[in-house]
């Protein structure tokens, strides 16, 4: 709340009745749970996310790294429109490439070089080094931000989600499927909901 916006001084609950509405307006809720992955080993590489939120979204820079011979983090969650950095901390080259959607290659460089992509269009792409065929992570690409990849113990959030109903949907590595589950999102409140994955 401004107070030059609700000012000059009232009786508190005018200003209250005044101020409120257009605070409570801008807030988001939160989406949360526990993903329940059958078998548990196909825990990893789990991403839950809003399958559609209309919205104009302001493209992100992030970050993979390269290091210890492999991708940090394992998988990552992006807004199609983002730009991901990929680094290289490890003092070998690495390659960085994807066959997925539109595909790309940025080549290979050196520790302490990078190179960057803009993720055009939504999907997940298995980023790959030709150098190190072990190598592998995921990057999702969402229509919209809220998209989280779940931890070791199968948590999730989606945060500053924007008031309304919204489907909720899985993507796993391994092709487990959940079925989708309706969430509304209240401004302000947290929605647990978790999910089963599985076959
Ligand atoms: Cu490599």
């Amino acid at each position: 709340m401004t107070p030059s916006v609700c000012a000059p001084v009232r009786p508190l609950i005018a200003v209250l009745a005044l101020c409120l509405p257009a605070v409570a307006l801008a807030e988001g809720g939160t989406v949360t749970g526990k993903v329940d992955v059958t078998p548990t080993k196909y825990m990893e590489d789990t991403v839950v996310y809003l399958k559609l939120v209309p919205g104009t979204y302001t493209p992100k820079k992030l970050a993979m790294d390269q290091k210890g011979m492999k991708f940090i983090p394992r998988v990552m969650a992006v807004t199609v429109g983002d730009t991901v950095r990929f680094l290289n901390s490890d003092a070998v080259a690495h390659n960085v490439y994807s066959p997925d959607g539109e595909s790309y290659n940025l080549g290979n460089f050196a520790k302490g070089e990078e190179a960057s992509y803009t993720f055009k269009k939504t999907g997940v792409y298995a980023q790959l080094c030709s150098i190190h065929p072990e190598m592998l992570a995921y990057i999702f690409v969402g229509q919209n931000p809220y998209s989280a990849a779940v931890d070791a113990k199968g948590n999730y959030t989606l945060k500053d989600v924007p008031p309304g109903t919204w489907q909720l949907e899985v993507w796993n590595a391994n092709k487990l499927k959940a079925a989708p589950e309706t969430v509304t999102v209240v401004a302000g409140k947290t929605v647990t909901q978790n999910l089963s994955v599985k076959r």
